[in-house]
This record gives C-alpha cells, sequence and structure tokens, in this order.
C-alpha cells in the first residue's frame, strides 16, 4: 500500500497532538507540527523522492529523526511512536481533537480533570454544566462546544484539493491498467480545480463495468465500500476521503463526464438551454425525441447546443454560458504561459535552499526570472534580512547574475506590514530593489475599516509592487481578515500596483472571486510559488489553476511578461 505525503502529514499531526495532550516538551511537538506543515505542502511525493535517492533531511524543518520517521511510515506504513503514543491514551480522547474549538490543550484539560473520554461523555458534561467550571473555559465557550459537536454530526469535511490529488492520481492510474478500460477522469470539484474538495469523482469508460467495479472496491487503500452496484460505486479510503466511480459505455463518454464534473449549478443551467431548444440532456447524451445528437465527447454536448467548448474552471454558471453564446469565452492562462515567479525565500530567511539552488530548479522548470524574496528583519522568527543583510544579498545576486544566460534573479523583499499600515523597512532599503511585496503577518483580526485602512495604506507606498497573499486565509485553519478587498483592488488600481494570487495549496490567496474582481479592475495578477524550497516552485500549477477559475486570461498575469517588458511595467508602477 502506497504512503502519501497526506498520510505522513496526518501521522505527524497526531504525534503532536497526542504528545501535547501528555503535556510533552512545546519544542517537540511544534517540530512535528512543522514536519506535518512541509510533508502537506510537498509537491512530490516522499516516496517518490526517497525511490530516487533524495534525502529528506535538505525538505525545511526536517532532521534526521524526521526523515528517518517519514521513511519509516513510507517503507513499513507504520511510525512506532504513534502507535505506542496511542496505547498509552484512550483512542476515543483523540477524536475529541476533530471538534471545532478542542485543542490538545483543552481536550488534556477535559480528560485528567472531568475523565471526558469520548465525544458522548463530552456532551453529557457540557449539558451538565461542568466544563464551564474547568479553568480556561467559561460558559460561553461551554456552549460553543456543544454547538460544534451538533452541527458537525452533519457536516462533511472538505479536503484540500492538492492533498486529494495524491489519492485521485492513484487511484486513477490504478483504474487505467485495467484491460478493457478506454478513459478514467477524475471529475467533480476536483477537475473544476476547486481549492478544496468533498469527495473524489471518479468517471470510467469501460466494456467490463463489473469487472472495474469489483477491482474498484478491492483496490488496497479501501476501508469501506459504502455501495457497490454494476456500473456505479462509493468507498471511503483509510484516509477517510470518499470515491465514487461511474463505469459508462465509451459512446457516452462526454456526456457523462460532461454531468460528473459539474458544477451542478452550471449542469442546470445547460440543460435549461437545451429545453429551450426541444433537447434533452441527461448523462448519456444529448436527445431530440429519440435520436440521440450527441455524448461521446463533451465538445459534441456544447456543439449540439451551439456553444463552445467551456473549461471545467469556468463551469461555476458564473456567466460563462452567455459569454460562451457570444463569442466571448476567456483564453485561460496556461501554465507555460508564466516566463517567472515573483515570490520565493531562500536560507537567508526562512527558506531551505540557496539561491543558486532556487535559481537551477526556476530554470529547469522553464521559468525565464525569479524575484528573491526573503523576509523583512521585522518578524523575529523568520530571520529576516535587515538592510544590510539585503545589500549583501542584492551583491550575491549580481554576481550570480553574471554566471546566466537566458535567466535572471531579480532583488527583492517580502516586507512586513505593521499595524499601523507602515512598512518594516525604510523607503531609502526599498528603492534599490527590484520587487517589494508588502504582506500582512500580524495583527490578523484587527476591525474591518482599520483592517482596510492599514491595507490601503501600505499600497500608498510608491515603492511596493505587490500586496502578497491580500486576504491572509489559511484552508481550514484561518479566515482571511476582515478587509473590504474592494477597496483594496481599487486602491491597486489607482497606484498601477500589482495583487498576488499565492499559490501555496493552502493559501491560494487571492481567491477565485477576487481575481476576477481584479481583472475586472483591470489589475494584473502575479501568480507567486512562495516557494520556500525548490520543490515548492511547483505550487505554480496549484496557482494557474486557481486564476483560471478566476477568468484569467494571460493579460491578466503580470509573470507572463518577458523579462524586458517586466521590468518596464515595475518601474511604473513605483
Ligand atoms: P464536492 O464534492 O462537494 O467538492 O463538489 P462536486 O461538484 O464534486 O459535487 P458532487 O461530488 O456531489 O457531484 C459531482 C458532480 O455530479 C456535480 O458537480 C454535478 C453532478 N451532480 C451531482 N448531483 C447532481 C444533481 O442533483 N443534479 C445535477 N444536475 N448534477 C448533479
Ligand atoms: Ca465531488
Ligand atoms: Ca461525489
Ligand atoms: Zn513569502
Amino acid at each position: 500500500m502506497p504512503v502519501h505525503n497526506a498520510d505522513i502529514t496526518a501521522a505527524f499531526e497526531s504525534i503532536a497532538d497526542l504528545l501535547e495532550i501528555q503535556g510533552a516538551n512545546p519544542f517537540r511537538i511544534r517540530a512535528y507540527r512543522n514536519a506535518a506543515r512541509t510533508f502537506s505542502e510537498l509537491s512530490r511525493e516522499a516516496r517518490e523522492l526517497l525511490a530516487a535517492g533524495e534525502d529528506l533531511t535538505r525538505l525545511p524543518g526536517i532532521g534526521a529523526d524526521l526523515a528517518g520517521k517519514a521513511r519509516e511510515l513510507v517503507d513499513t506504513g507504520h511510525c512506532g511512536l504513534l502507535d505506542r503514543l496511542r496505547k498509552e491514551l484512550p483512542p476515543a480522547v483523540t477524536e475529541l481533537l476533530h471538534i471545532p474549538g478542542l485543542g490538545p490543550k483543552r481536550v488534556k484539560s477535559l480528560w485528567h480533570d472531568l475523565g471526558v473520554q469520548t465525544v458522548e461523555q463530552l456532551v453529557h458534561a457540557a449539558a451538565a454544566g461542568r466544563i464551564r467550571q474547568l479553568h480556561g473555559f467559561g460558559e460561553k465557550t461551554e456552549r460553543s462546544i456543544l454547538e460544534a459537536v451538533l452541527s458537525q454530526a452533519n457536516q462533511k469535511r472538505r479536503i484540500l484539493r492538492s492533498v486529494a490529488a495524491q489519492y485521485a492520481e492513484s487511484l486513477r492510474s490504478v483504474l487505467a491498467t485495467i484491460p478493457g478500460v478506454k478513459q478514467v477522469t477524475v471529475a467533480g470539484s476536483f477537475r473544476r480545480q476547486c481549492e478544496t474538495v468533498g469527495d473524489i469523482d471518479l468517471l470510467a469508460s469501460a466494456s467490463n463495468a463489473t469487472e472495474v467495479m469489483q477491482r474498484f472496491t478491492a483496490y488496497d487503500e479501501v476501508s469501506d465500500v459504502l455501495s457497490a452496484g454494476d456500473t456505479r460505486g462509493s468507498v471511503l479510503l483509510k484516509s477517510g476521503l470518499q470515491v465514487d466511480l461511474r463505469v459508462v459505455d465509451p459512446a457516452c463518454y462526454g456526456a457523462a463526464l460532461l454531468y460528473f464534473t459539474g458544477s451542478k449549478a452550471h449542469n442546470i443551467a445547460l440543460r435549461r438551454l437545451g429545453h429551450k431548444q426541444g433537447l434533452k440532456i441527461n448523462e448519456y447524451g444529448v436527445f431530440q425525441g429519440q435520436t440521440r445528437l450527441a455524448g461521446t465527447t463533451e465538445a459534441s454536448v456544447y456543439e449540439s447546443l451551439g456553444l463552445p467548448y467551456i473549461p471545467a474552471e469556468l463551469r461555476e454558471n458564473r456567466g460563462e454560458i452567455e459569454q460562451a453564446q457570444s463569442g466571448h469565452l476567456p483564453q485561460l492562462v496556461v501554465r507555460t504561459d508564466l516566463r517567472g515567479d515573483l515570490h520565493a525565500h531562500t536560507r537567508d530567511s526562512d527558506g531551505h535552499d540557496t539561491l543558486e539552488a532556487m535559481a537551477k530548479a526556476a530554470q529547469e522548470l522553464g521559468l525565464s526570472y525569479l524575484a528573491i524574496t526573503d523576509h523583512s528583519a521585522y518578524l523575529g522568527v523568520t530571520h529576516g534580512l535587515d538592510a544590510a543583510r539585503l545589500q549583501a544579498q542584492g551583491e550575491m545576486i549580481d554576481r550570480l547574475n553574471d554566471t546566466f544566460s537566458g535567466f535572471t534573479l531579480l532583488k527583492g523583499v517580502e516586507v512586513d506590514i505593521l499595524e499601523d499600515g507602515s512598512l518594516a523597512l525604510s523607503d531609502a532599503v526599498l528603492a534599490r530593489l527590484d520587487v517589494v511585496i508588502a504582506s500582512v503577518h500580524s495583527h490578523f483580526d484587527l476591525p474591518r475599516t482599520h483592517q482596510t485602512e492599514r491595507l490601503l495604506r501600505a499600497l500608498d507606498h510608491p515603492h511596493v509592487t505587490l500586496l502578497g497573499h491580500p486576504s491572509g486565509r489559511l484552508l481550514g485553519e484561518r479566515a482571511p481578515y476582515d478587509v473590504d478587498m474592494e477597496r483594496v483592488i481599487r486602491k491597486a488600481a489607482e497606484r498601477g500596483c500589482f495583487l498576488e494570487l499565492n499559490s501555496q495549496p493552502q493559501r491560494l490567496d487571492l481567491n477565485d472571486l477576487h481575481c476576477r474582481m481584479a481583472r475586472d479592475a483591470g489589475v494584473l495578477v502575479s501568480i507567486n510559488s512562495d516557494a520556500h524550497s525548490t520543490f515548492d516552485l511547483a505550487n505554480l500549477d496549484c496557482g494557474v489553476g486557481q486564476a483560471r477559475r478566476g477568468w484569467l486570461e494571460k493579460r491578466h498575469v503580470l509573470n507572463t511578461r518577458p523579462i524586458g517588458a517586466l521590468r518596464d511595467m515595475l518601474k511604473v508602477s513605483r
């Protein structure tokens, strides 16, 4: 059974949680959390890296001990430490951790002080008013815990697309190699490049559906078979992820793919359009009376409705059908349109690799420029650069640039926006750089007006080129800060500066709707990796997916410009 990065992440998170419940050393706990983060954001599978003889200690925050544990997981599917920790604690205690608002500290206290081990006992304790008596809880917390338990009971968990991708791709390739199978596609929200997915929808075309279904339910990562018919089935993987499979006749593949790609709103709008033309559309094809007009390919279905092919990322019923009818669908940006990347870190701050290594990796990905934007000195935790170290880094970049042909390192910084909207480095220092990314890394929960003014003030700074990760959200972890994004975008338009689409899978910030707002306001978006190691440059693929959901074309994206044009635009912006 292949071990995925998501499994390693989950194991390290569990270790951190269990250690915290036990009251272990905070540094040790933090090390496991950081390691979990590293594996969750890794663009290649750890097992592939190991198979290729790569050293996992090269990854951010991974020392010899953690690398050893990751290897143990890849080799055996188990981690001795985790197994031992689980034996030391009552198993249900860890389930309490999945309740929003209950971190390891609180779980520890519930268990030690009230003997609460299960969700059921938790509900009883809350109902009896015993939780509010615990140190650090209170009546309000007690009530919100109870509400969280009740609402969680009827809510499905969504997972990051990048995590689902690891499972989807393995399963897809297993199914694709079964004799008789012609095509297998991951459909649903996954294909529409949504940032998170509720489940994975697989569609296969095959003459021997029954056999395909048998192999699917017997797949070695399946923990539960929820349903299994001749042509459709649903399973739960050991990771908790649900996978739906539908097997259809090759002649219906296009119609079925369209149907299972969704979105539901897009499907309904298409069906309504067909209805007006006297056509019936379903997952088997397009019908006029008894005659089947189309259905083998998606394009044939659209064509029968008088429409051009609509890319999956646009299928949200957000105006794409009208634009298709009038011949104004956007020509969405593709990964190969990107000429460079304007946000990357090195060892000089919190990155893991050297300038040389980052430059080499960027060239190998076909990029012709990379902006080095280490953190400013304000945040002590990230070993930020002050004016002197920035100057030294700039000299190093000049020397390296002399050795490249057809590739340029740009000098930059990711400067902190302070609470009042001023920046952590002086104008004189910023003026010497090619790219200045201004980002919020503190005071996330200011009131809306204050937060908005703060960002507007930062953008007023004449040397700022880009607003970094504009909403500050971390998917599944931290909500966006409360800010009037329309005003921020208008300000960027006035100033002639740009917005970042941060491509880290957990950020994807700007979101799709804000990308479209930027487009409409004439503000160019820069699709940036925010790489903290050479591996992370591959984040750009995720960013391009999000940009496509935001209707961005090549011309709307700053870093599709060749270096000469880019330099001109960077100058105009400041
Ligand atoms: P998810 O799984 O929540 O991330 O989102 P989807 O879009 O993948 O939704 P899912 O898995 O429930 O269904 C996959 C696709 O199947 C969906 O995008 C459209 C299609 N579909 C499902 N239920 C219906 C329905 O009731 N009516 C129509 N027209 N299409 C449906
Ligand atoms: Ca789905
Ligand atoms: Ca589904
Ligand atoms: Zn950064």
